[in-house]
């Protein structure tokens, strides 16, 4: 019981930490890292006018971000040391996936 209470507050105090070092002011670049067929983090929140990043950090895996929900067009895929990047200048929540892996997924925050 104890156990269970310690790796509770442990993995909330983990995503906290997670969630805060995503969060941003205007006009700043926020990266999100592409690795191991994840998106890190998952979840960015971020003010408008902020540029997310997202870099691919793969040995060889190629990716892509597409925002299906929304209809903007996927990105190109892009390979190890390459990046990709949008601007978000209205608030919203934004779900993506990679285009080739599915299961990759994502989501980009923005509020005031
Ligand atoms: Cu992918």
């Amino acid at each position: 019981m104890v156990m269970k209470t310690i790796a509770l507050t442990v993995s909330k105090s983990l995503l906290a930490a997670l969630i805060l070092a995503s969060v941003a002011n205007a006009g700043e670049v926020v990266e999100v890292s592409i690795e191991k067929m994840q998106f890190e983090p998952q979840l960015v929140k971020i003010k408008p006018g902020i540029t997310v990043k997202w870099v691919n950090n793969e040995r060889r895996n190629n990716h892509s971000v597409f925002f299906e929900k929304e209809g903007y067009p996927e990105s190109e895929r892009f390979f190890p040391g390459e990046s990709w990047q949008r601007t978000f200048d209205k608030p919203g929540v934004y779900p993506y996936r990679c285009g080739p892996h599915p299961e990759m997924t994502g989501v980009v925050e923005v509020a005031e």
